[in-house]
């Protein structure tokens, strides 16, 4: 497959670039954090979105080493903000099913924590329902090493997939994102916004946050602000950028 050199290629060339993209308290004023987005600087293509390639990163399991490189990226960025002394709150990383399930995740993340030096609770990690709920006992287990070196843990793509509520309430979950589906609808679908509402108040009754992805105008941010929800994440607010017009745009919001 021709794909899967170049992606080889790419790896070892350094054409992987991580964007960031803006979190904000419920307020959509304060920095609260970023999500770091994988993007693939083709030489030729250009900027290649995620969902061209991530796929096949999956199928031929280069989505482990591509995954580890991003945690590292996205620690040292981290990093590097500390020592300019823009202290970004923390940085949210997207982890593959693969990733989690390959064993060496805990080992990978407290690798990454130890030679950053940063604070662990400068780091979270977004795991699918999906991810969590394939084989219960097993991401249980690895939940429990990786809590113990101090990231959070968010469910990404939350109400998308199926997720056993009692499992969810066991699970050492710090965090639920609101998918975009359903902020799609707000505030006037009344379905959506009763999901959403539903969303927030189960994640508050069960000790956790809320970040709702996909904000995209002013009414979907004003009813989740009125609904309570924690966080907001979208184009409206910002969209995913390389990291030096995150340090341009929002110099002192952290
Ligand atoms: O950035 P964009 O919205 O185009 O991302 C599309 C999809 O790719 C999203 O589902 C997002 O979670 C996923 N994605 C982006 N970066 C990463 C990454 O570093 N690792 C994994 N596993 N998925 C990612
Ligand atoms: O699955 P995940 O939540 O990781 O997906 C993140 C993806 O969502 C990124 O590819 C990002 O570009 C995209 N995204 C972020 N904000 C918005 C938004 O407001 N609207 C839409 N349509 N996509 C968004
Ligand atoms: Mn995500
Ligand atoms: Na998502």
């Amino acid at each position: 497959l021709e794909l899967e050199s170049d992606l080889r290629h790419a790896l070892e060339h350094g054409q992987f670039v991580v964007h960031y993209q803006p979190q904000f308290c419920g307020d959509g004023v304060r920095l609260t954090g970023v999500e770091a987005l994988l993007r693939w600087q083709h030489p030729i293509r250009g900027l290649v979105p995620p969902c061209d390639f991530i796929p096949v990163l999956e199928e031929v399991g280069l989505v482990v080493e591509v995954g580890a490189w991003v945690l590292d990226e996205s620690c040292r960025q981290i990093s590097d903000w500390q020592r300019l002394g823009i202290a970004v709150p923390k940085v949210s990383v997207n982890i593959s099913a693969r990733q989690f399930s390959d064993g060496q995740l805990g080992w990978r993340v407290a690798q990454i924590l130890d030679s950053t030096g940063i604070d662990p609770a400068c780091l979270e990690l977004e795991l699918t329902e999906s991810i969590l709920m394939t084989d219960v006992a097993e991401a249980m287990r690895i939940l429990a090493g990786l809590k113990e070196l101090g990231p959070s843990i968010a469910v990404d793509d939350f109400g998308t997939g199926y997720s056993s509520l009692n499992y969810l309430k066991q699970f050492p979950i710090d965090v639920l994102k609101i998918d975009r589906s359903f902020v799609d609808g707000l505030p006037d679908g009344e379905q959506d916004a009763q999901i959403a509402r539903a969303i927030i108040a189960m994640a508050h009754s069960l000790n956790m946050s809320v970040i709702a992805e996909g904000v995209e105008n002013q009414a979907q941010l004003d009813f989740l602000r009125r609904h309570g929800c924690d966080e907001v994440q979208g184009f409206y607010l910002g969209r995913p950028v390389p990291a030096d017009e995150i340090e341009r745009r929002f110099p002192s919001r952290w």
